[in-house]
């Protein structure tokens, strides 16, 4: 993949302190010492590839103030891949909660390319609900029930109606991890995050009801302790709402293997690089014909398959 690799090492940089990288905007970055002091740093040279959640090597320059000379090897990436540019969500995380809400309803195109992007990342994903509170429950409920069948855990939760249930729902499965919340823009990512970290301040914005989409309020990911707040131990990273997800970065022909729901029957049909289309023989259709796939995730399969084994626009 291309702008994400660490710096080639050309010198040395063991001997450096290391620290956390909890905020990125730009060229600035705010990296958490491991004694738990926050600098403001720039990275060396002109490439800035550091990412929240990444670990660095870096040089003080002066007080408060330093410069990241090197990152350190990931262990994951998470990311999406539009035609023309990639955008980190953040590096080093265990697990993923898709949040979406009953409103804004939400997209299955876009739920089901963050789940695709989290298992190409090999990174566990989750789904929660929130806003159950609302009176279009029972159909954003009905729309999860694919992803439930396919193994997926959804978590339904009303976070300001409902605080106590939802945190008691979300606490055994945070605690001690580092979790990195995603989701469409208004769906109570902030309001989650004040929620678990009660100095995080973060801000919470409006539902756009001419629009029924959120207002991205939060403009960057950030990294926060669970340790002060009701978790009690765990990191959770908030990120800013997402309203296009490219996964170009993945390849066609692995497509169906990161779709739960088709992977299986994919491996029974007549020809080993059946593209599920209209092969003969192609047990993914069988499945679609008798609905053991739902009409809805073979189409975002057609849709997705169609975009990744397009060439390139330029
Ligand atoms: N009805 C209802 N509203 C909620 C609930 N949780 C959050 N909200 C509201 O949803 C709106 C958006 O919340 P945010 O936390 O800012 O959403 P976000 O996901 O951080 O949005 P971006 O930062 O734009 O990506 C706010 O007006 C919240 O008060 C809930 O459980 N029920
Ligand atoms: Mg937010
Ligand atoms: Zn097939």
């Amino acid at each position: 993949m291309r702008g994400h690799r660490a710096p080639v090492r050309e010198r040395d940089h063991s001997a450096l302190d290391t620290g956390l990288v909890v905020r990125g905007h730009g060229r600035h970055y705010l990296v958490q010492t491991d004694g738990g002091e926050r600098l403001n740093c720039v990275p060396r040279g002109k490439k800035s590839d550091a990412v929240v959640g990444d670990r660095v090597r870096w040089l003080p320059t002066s007080p408060g103030e330093g410069v990241i000379e090197a990152i350190e090897p990931r262990r994951n990436l998470l990311y999406r891949q539009d035609e023309w540019r990639s955008k980190s969500f953040a590096a080093n995380v265990d697990q993923l909660l898709v949040l979406v809400a009953v409103e804004p309803v939400f997209s299955e195109s876009l739920l089901s390319r963050a789940l695709v992007a989290a298992g190409e990342a090999g990174i566990e994903v989750r789904i929660a609900l929130n806003k159950t509170d609302l009176p279009g429950t029972a159909g954003a409920r009905e729309r999860l029930l694919p992803y439930i069948a396919m193994g997926v855990t959804v978590m339904e939760l009303a976070l300001k109606a409902n605080t106590a249930t939802s945190l008691e729902r979300l606490k055994p499965w945070l605690q001690d991890r580092t979790t990195l919340v995603l989701g469409p823009s208004g769906t109570g990512k902030s309001t989650l995050t004040n929620l678990l970290v009660p100095d995080a301040q973060a801000q919470v914005g409006e539902i756009s009801t001419a629009l029924n989409s959120g207002k991205h309020t939060t403009t960057h990911t950030q990294w926060y302790d669970l340790a002060g707040g009701p978790i009690g131990s765990g990191a959770w990273l908030d990120s800013p709402g997402f309203q296009t997800f490219g996964i170009q970065h993945v390849e066609p022909m692995r497509l169906a293997t990161l779709m739960p729901d088709l992977a299986a029957p994919a491996r029974q049909c007549r020809f080993a690089n059946c593209t599920h289309r209209q092969e003969p023989g192609c047990a993914v259709q069988t499945a679609v014909a008798a609905g053991d796939i739902v009409a809805s995730r073979y189409r975002i399969y057609l849709e997705l398959f169609e975009e990744l084994s397009r060439p390139p626009s330029y």
